[in-house]
């Protein structure tokens, strides 16, 4: 994905209103592979092929290649098409190369066993503030390139413009790895890039392999369909949580669930779990990772089964469509709490294919400030705390919780000036809450609502003016108090978490 830093800032406000998605530090934990090759390769290749071929390969390529470099890039001309595809191993080794023109696009070939996941990644980008670097897009072929299997642009959690890929394979045999700029895979002709080196490596995530850190590797055994047969999570420690941790597998039949326990640790105030998208195989433009699970449901349960939280999510419909991230349960729990995953089928899901599936799990140490009780009018509110954003602008975020539903109000108060722009970021439901009905409004100092919105299934609100946006961010015309203000209409009887997050964005 393209201009991250501008649309980074806007999905992290989309994603929870809150600090911890809004955090550019990263988990640093995603990242299985532990070769910290930085490719600083400056290969100055002196290829003259004029090669333009894109992907419908003639086996005429008769590429003599005088690469000149004396590295051990296997640079520079790719062969195009999978029939010509490089092989390269599963070992996480890294293939360093670069692409000879912006529409070109590599291939490599890799073996799997059926039931393998593995993981295929770059090592590009340390940040999302150098364009002219190679924005790179995974794509995962069948042996000959008839038929596309998965699609990946970025990594989950997102951390910059570097492509991971997860995938199950679900028959022995070849593969077709393709490795392209995201303009040519976007169709679009034009853009920043200027840097075309890549590094690109697969991975078994299996943990025979060396590179994986254990936290990455919780695939599940079966039976694992009840808290007393869960699978037990390993988390490692990550940069900007207190703990992280991936679970994966599939679900063999209608009936099947999969439970996994993780304990948070005692210095942490939530845990969040999210969704690695799984569905289809993504197109031009459109991500997909290749798995026929095209509904999946989390359940947060205590280890008495007490649900704390539910989320049953449609991977590919609204629920994944920028602005909107994915929804995540992201719950406060008190930090040493044993907690139970279950994953299933969500609704109107069938069986299918190749039906697998990656959760992601962070036990935060930090959050948005906490309300205080009582706020429930505009003279008692709670106070909202703002810190300079990077976009020249001032960030506020807070948490609270709406209880009892129907009664309990929350005032929350901050300054604008007058020509300021307040954009608003909140989310109850889609963030794994209880909550229904939630409404979130702005009141200005005389305590009257200028803006109002109530949260409908998992769409984020998003006060902004990006595309997408639930509504227009706010023109603030005179300067003084104002109230962020949050009620609901009632609770989910099936769940206890009745939380909400917001992140309130001023900008000059
Ligand atoms: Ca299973
Ligand atoms: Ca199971
Ligand atoms: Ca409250
Ligand atoms: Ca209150």
């Amino acid at each position: 994905m393209k201009y991250l830093l501008f649309v980074s800032l806007i999905m992290c406000i989309a994603v929870n209103g809150g600090l911890i998605g809004c955090s550019s530090s990263g988990d640093g934990a995603s990242d299985s592979d532990s070769d910290s090759d930085s490719d600083s390769d400056s290969d100055s290749d002196s290829d003259s092929d004029s090669d333009s071929d894109t992907d419908s390969d003639t086996d005429s390529d008769t590429d003599s290649d005088t690469d000149s470099d004396t590295d051990s890039d296997t640079d520079t001309d790719v062969p195009t098409g999978c029939d010509l595809a490089t092989p390269m191993d599963t070992a996480g080794t890294f293939v360093d190369s670069n692409l000879a023109t912006p529409d070109e696009i590599d291939y490599y070939s890799i073996t799997l066993t059926a039931g393998d996941f593995v993981q295929i990644f770059t090592d590009i980008h340390l940040d999302d503030t150098t364009p002219e670097l190679l924005d790179p897009v995974i794509t995962l072929w069948n042996e000959d390139g008839t038929t596309l299997l998965a699609t990946a642009d970025d990594q989950i959690p997102r951390l910059d413009m570097d492509s991971e890929l997860i995938y199950r394979a679900p028959t022995t045999g070849t593969y077709c790895v393709a490795i392209e700029g995201w303009e040519n895979w976007a169709g679009q002709t034009t853009g920043t890039t200027t840097d075309w080196n890549y590094s690109l490596a697969a991975l078994l995530m299996d943990p025979s392999q060396v590179g994986w850190t254990a936290n990455l590797l919780n695939p599940e055994t079966e039976t694992n369909d009840t808290i007393g047969s869960a699978n037990t999570m390993t988390m490692a420690a990550g940069t900007s949580n207190a703990t992280f941790g991936r679970a994966y597998g599939d679900l063999s039949g209608a009936a099947d669930v999969d439970v996994f326990t993780y304990t948070l640790p005692v210095a942490a105030v939530s845990t969040s779990i999210g969704f690695y998208k799984p569905f289809g195989a993504g197109s031009s433009g459109v991500q997909g990772h290749g798995s026929t699970l095209s509904n999946g449901m989390v359940t947060l349960t205590d280890m008495s089964g007490n649900v704390i939280s539910t989320l049953d999510v449609s991977f590919d419909g609204a629920d994944w469509m920028a602005p909107n991230n994915p929804p995540d349960a992201n719950v406060p729990i008190a930090g040493g709490t044993q907690v139970a995953v279950h994953f299933e089928g969500g609704t109107g899901w069938t069986p299918g294919a190749n039906d697998f599936y990656v959760i992601e799990i962070m036990n935060q140490t930090s959050d948005n400030t906490g309300e205080v009780e009582t706020n429930d009018t505009a003279g008692t509110a709670s106070t909202t705390t703002f810190a300079a954003n990077t976009s020249g602008g001032y960030s506020g975020f807070v948490m609270g919780a709406i209880d009892p539903a129907a009664t309990d109000v929350d005032y929350w108060s901050f300054s604008a000036v007058a020509g300021e722009e307040i954009a608003l970021a909140c989310g109850a439901a889609s963030n794994g809450s209880g909550l229904v009905g939630a409404t979130f409004a702005i009141h200005n100092a005389s305590d009257t609502m200028i803006q109002t919105e109530t949260e409908s299934g998992y769409d984020t609100i998003l006060w902004s003016s990006v595309t997408g946006a639930s509504m227009t961010e706010i023109n603030v015309t005179a300067s003084g108090t104002y109230y962020l203000v949050i009620s609901a209409t009632s609770q989910s009887a099936s769940m206890t978490a009745n939380h909400y997050r917001c992140g309130i964005h001023r900008t000059p």
